[in-house]
């Protein structure tokens, strides 16, 4: 199947902004390229419910701990999306797990810092899933069809996170004085790891190239950066909360924020294996995953009985 012209008409498809779908022709390395994408988001969906996991039993009042669960139950199905989506392409669920289990496979930065206290709950839905949303947006006219849907229905979920986030950050800040001071601790310290999901700057940015060529990336990762300081910083000083940089400048002539510099050894550090909870986050992930084995197991078992069931009943 491959040749030139194969992948002359694949881009002739992917210039008239047809998305691509399973069975359709596809460059191997476009097939590659995706599924590293999709497994990596798909982990990133399953690893962030961990540090939010942490705070369920000591949610503040019961519409808290509600909607903090329904929002780490909806994490597991988009993670659920993003796995299928990747089946489509060829790679299975075991095998994409072992690979993160064996460390071959990387996971939002993000989610290697710890929730220390219930305002970093506030932080995570408010930035995280803030920041994730911008991203999201922006993949929800990517070029693989499977991927592309699962986006529309993820970015619905996503926004109603982004507001819960929003609302605690709100809360506390209307609070104590110690309540106030938590809510800027945990913007101090989950600001600049925010900024830093979005990637490296374009010129260090070794995956772009292909992927703006086949529009899996619509926007660049510094364009979709500046997206999120320029909505967000408003939205943080209308609740009376200073962001951690004294570079923050506004351009009055292009609408956007100058910010001061990122710690890029610090993002390499974290997606190097070296963060804050990165042992403790895979750890977690392969315990659970073995000590569940025997659901998958039963529901295997499961499947054949009522697979020769029905075979019997034909
Ligand atoms: N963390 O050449 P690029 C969420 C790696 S979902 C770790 O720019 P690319 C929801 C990159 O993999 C959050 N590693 O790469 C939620 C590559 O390494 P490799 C996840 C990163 O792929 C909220 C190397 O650096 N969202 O939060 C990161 O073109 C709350 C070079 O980078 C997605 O995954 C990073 N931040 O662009 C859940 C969105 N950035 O693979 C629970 C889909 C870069 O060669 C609670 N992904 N690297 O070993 C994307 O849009 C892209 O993959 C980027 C990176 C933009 C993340």
């Amino acid at each position: 199947m491959h040749n030139e012209h194969n992948d002359e008409a694949f881009l002739a498809r992917i210039n008239n902004g047809e998305h691509i779908e399973p069975r359709d022709y596809m460059p191997e390395a476009y097939r590659r390229h995706l599924i590293r994408q999709i497994a990596q988001h798909a982990h990133s969906e399953v690893v962030g419910m961990q540090p939010e996991g942490n705070w369920i039993t000591r949610a503040p009042s019961l519409r808290a701990k509600q909607i903090l669960l329904a929002k780490i139950q909806d994490e597991g199905g988009h993670g659920l999306y993003l796995y299928s989506a990747a089946e489509t392409l060829g790679a299975s669920r075991a095998e994409l797990i072992d690979l993160l289990h064996q460390g071959k496979a990387k996971y939002s930065n993000i989610f290697n810092y710890p929730a220390l206290n219930w305002a970093d709950i506030g932080a995570i839905g408010w930035l995280v899933d803030g920041a994730a949303i911008v991203n999201q947006v922006s993949l929800q006219r990517t070029s693989y069809g499977p991927y592309s849907r699962a986006m529309v229905r993820i970015c619905k979920e996503e926004s109603f996170h982004q507001r819960q986030g929003y609302e605690i950050m709100t809360t506390m800040m209307r609070g104590t004085r110690e309540q106030r001071h938590m809510a800027q601790d945990a913007m101090n310290r989950w600001w600049w790891p925010a900024l830093m999901m979005f990637g490296p700057h374009d010129s260090d940015s070794p995956h772009s190239g292909d992927a703006v060529k086949w529009k899996i990336k619509r926007e660049s990762n510094d364009t979709l950066r500046q997206k999120f300081i320029d909505k967000t910083i408003p939205q943080a000083e209308l609740i009376g909360l200073t962001v951690p940089d004294k570079e923050i400048k506004l351009d009055e002539k292009t609408g956007h924020y100058h910010i001061g510099k990122i710690d890029w050894e610090e993002f390499y550090r974290v997606i190097g294996g070296h963060g804050p909870c990165n042992k403790k986050r895979l750890e977690h992930h392969v315990h659970y995953h073995n000590s569940g084995a025997w659901i998958r197991e039963a529901a295997e078992a499961h499947k054949k009985k009522k697979n020769q069931k029905q075979l019997t009943t034909v």
